[in-house]
């Protein structure tokens, strides 16, 4: 059955910008009259964010073997696609979600240098029927995201996040590998200048947003 409502995700390097460019297109789309449901991940449910917890905060001595992380972000995911997003877009309700698929192929797969082929796999395993309609993916240099991220919480004592802290050829490669998964799906995936201000950002943001609403 063809889908009435449009599951669009938001993806790009750490800071890039999306929960800014989510909140204007909610507000956007529901001044429309639309019903608009926005989640993350990893999250979206009770359970996944406690799984958010463990692969952005976990700092016991045992360490996250790369696998394990993987697995979480997968498991997180199942609970999300089944009990969230599933049902919202079945009642017909637009799905803005920061953060999906793409970000384990950059983050675990180019990032923690996890096979490719069996993460992919279980993407589709996680996700069955719901891939995104669409994925806005906002670029920008590593550097300008990474400063941007750590002034927000700059005023959070003993803030820690394990990717975030991550060296910076591990968000090059975090980058680099989105703008592949965007050269191998152009239909989905589309390419946004996060360099641009918020505010241009976001016509850009509206242009592609209405363009798939018209299709629908
Ligand atoms: N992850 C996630 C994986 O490794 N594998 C996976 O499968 C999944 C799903 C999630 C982490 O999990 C990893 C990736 C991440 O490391 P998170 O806290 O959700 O962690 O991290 P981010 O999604 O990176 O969240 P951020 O808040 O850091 O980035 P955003 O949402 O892209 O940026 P935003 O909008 O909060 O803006 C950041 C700052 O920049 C300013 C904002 O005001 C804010 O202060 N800003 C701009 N400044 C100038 N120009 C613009 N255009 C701006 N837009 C925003």
């Amino acid at each position: 059955m063809a889908r009435k409502a449009l599951f669009i995700t938001f993806e790009g390097p750490e800071g890039a910008g999306k929960s800014t460019q989510i909140k204007l297109l909610k507000e956007y789309l529901e001044s429309q009259g639309r019903k608009v449901l926005v989640t993350r991940e990893p999250g979206g449910t009770p359970l996944a964010e406690n799984f958010r917890n463990i692969v952005k905060h976990y700092q016991g001595e045992e360490p996250l073997y790369p696998p394990t992380e993987l697995l979480l972000f997968e498991a997180a995911r199942t609970q999300h696609v089944n009990y969230v997003i599933a049902p919202a877009l079945q009642n017909n309700i637009i799905v803005l979600c920061d953060r999906f698929i793409d970000s384990t192929e950059a983050y675990q797969g180019a990032g923690r240098a996890q096979n490719m082929d069996f993460l992919r796999q279980l993407n589709g395993y996680a996700i069955g029927e719901w891939v995104p309609d669409l994925t806005l993916l906002i670029d920008l240099p590593v550097e300008v995201g990474l400063q941007r991220a750590a002034a927000r919480v700059a005023h959070i004592v003993d803030h820690n996040d394990r990717l975030e802290a991550e060296k910076i050829d591990f968000h090059q490669r975090v980058r680099a590998a989105y703008l592949a998964i965007a050269r191998r799906e152009p239909q989905r995936v589309r390419v946004l200048d996060g360099s641009l201000d918020i505010e241009a950002l976001f016509n850009a943001v509206k242009q592609q947003v209405d363009d798939a609403l018209s299709e629908l």
